[in-house]
């Protein structure tokens, strides 16, 4: 059984969370008609007004939010509160291009911090722990994020922001840092340098909470085993508050949703109609208790699968699978939908590490797809025939699992740019937008 920060909010009845939602709910959505002219507008559109909205089951009545409302909205349309009481702006490192700016009242911080908090204790964090944080810190919601959980458990918090990674190995040794957050290639990068460095004897990290992209089981298992940690993924959006969304717990099988705060749906990426539980779909947020930046039914491009199967780490809330890609995000090659994860899942099966580069082109008409993969060193001093052999095997299991035809390169090892923040790991070069 667990360690929670708020067990009677983790460990609630169904019915108690929805009762929290129904009241939250209500109160929300008036707020935000009161406050927020561009969403009134958009209800005053659909034909909705607050009384239509009783409980939950009237959500599926609301109209949905995207990134093209919070772009039209930029930068204060969508704040519901006066700024003399916000207090904070994050924004999103704009890696597509699409910036996001979000607000928070002292309030809004302090739950976020809460969500925070119960990442960190599921993960086996206590005031006994010491927390390197290693996500950006800034605009960035990862590290002001961890940081303020790290507080709330009362853990010692190591700042170190992301980079610089022979400091962040010489705090980590030196602080006796025992849980590590930051983005799964930099704890990937950072477990490649401490066993250069020589230094696993050295570490004392027990766990990682490692998040905001995507990561394959097979990668879970490699940091796991490289850091000898259990590995837990935490899962988060700036427009939604950042990390803390959700978290895994020891179970390791899905991230439990903060429902207290978030109301989770899955709809149909292409109908906007909500699927039942178990059904794979794109998924949409209500936030319901923040004062600042309040998104009703906002869509999250991030496909994944809901699940209420009782957990035996003893918390009742919702689990969403690992995200399996996104509805924009995804690639579609020679019309066929390809998600960078299942060619992640194809190296990592065969033994390559996660350092690698997918570049899509077209050529005459035609996608031409390859994917760029590191040798390990042991594989560098093989003769060119073995090289070839290997690229061939790669070449086959990436048809397997995606059924089109993907040029694979084996470059040297240490050649691919290594991430401290998010990895860059699609090169786009068709320009199809
Ligand atoms: O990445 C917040 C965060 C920080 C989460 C630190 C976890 C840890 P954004 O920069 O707004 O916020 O990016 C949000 O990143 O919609 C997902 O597509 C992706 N993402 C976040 N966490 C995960 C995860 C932060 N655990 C976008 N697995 C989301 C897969 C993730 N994708």
């Amino acid at each position: 059984m667990g360690n929670y920060y708020q067990p009677e909010i983790e460990c609630a009845s169904q019915e108690q969370i929805r009762q929290w939602q129904n009241e939250r709910l209500v109160k929300q959505v008036a707020h935000v008609y009161e406050n927020v002219p561009y969403y009134r507008a958009k209800m005053e559109e659909k034909g909705v007004t607050p009384a239509d909205i009783q409980s939950i089951d009237d959500l599926h009545k609301l109209p949905f939010l995207t990134k093209d409302d919070l772009r039209e909205a930029y930068p204060y349309g969508l704040v519901a509160k006066p700024l003399e009481e916000c207090v904070r702006i994050q924004s999103t490192s704009g890696t597509t291009g699409r910036r996001v700016v979000a607000f928070y009242t002292q309030h809004d911080i302090d739950l976020w911090d809460e969500c925070c908090a119960r990442a960190i204790m599921a993960a086996g964090g206590t005031n006994k722990d010491v927390v390197q944080v290693s996500y950006g810190y800034g605009l960035f919601t990862g590290g002001p994020g961890l940081n303020g959980g790290s507080h709330k458990v009362g853990c010692l918090t190591l700042p170190m922001s992301s980079g610089n990674t022979e400091r962040q190995i010489q705090f980590m040794t030196d602080l006796g840092a025992t849980i590590l957050c930051c983005t799964p290639s930099y704890a990937a990068y950072l477990a490649e340098s401490i066993h250069e460095m020589g230094l696993r004897d050295k570490i004392k990290l027990k766990a990682g909470i490692f998040g905001a992209e995507a990561w394959s089981q097979e990668m879970r298992h490699d940091i796991e085993e490289n850091l000898g940690i259990k590995a837990y993924d935490i899962y988060g959006l700036t427009e939604i508050s950042g990390p803390g969304v959700s978290f895994e717990c020891s179970e390791q099988t899905g991230m439990h949703i903060n429902e207290d705060h978030f109301i989770a749906e899955i709809i149909d990426p292409n109908t906007g109609e909500v699927l039942p539980e178990g059904e794979k779909g794109e998924l949409v947020f209500t936030s319901i208790t923040k004062e600042a930046f309040p998104l009703l039914r906002y869509r999250t491009r991030d496909i994944c699968v809901l699940s209420r199967k009782k957990c035996s780490c003893g918390r009742t809330h919702v689990k969403m699978s690992k995200p399996m890609g996104r509805s924009d995000d995804m690639l579609i090659v020679k019309g066929v939908n390809v998600f960078p994860s299942q060619i992640e899942t194809v190296l990592m099966n065969k033994g390559y590490p996660a350092n690698y580069q997918i570049i899509v082109d077209r050529v005459n008409n035609s996608d031409k797809l390859e994917v760029q993969v590191e040798m390990t060193s042991e594989m560098f001093s093989d003769s060119l025939k073995q090289v070839s052999a290997k690229e061939k095997e790669l070449v086959d299991a990436l048809k397997a699992m995606l059924g089109i035809y993907a040029k694979v390169k084996l470059v040297a090892p240490k050649s691919i740019k290594r991430s401290e923040g998010k990895a860059a790991r699609i090169i786009d070069n068709r320009k199809l937008y």
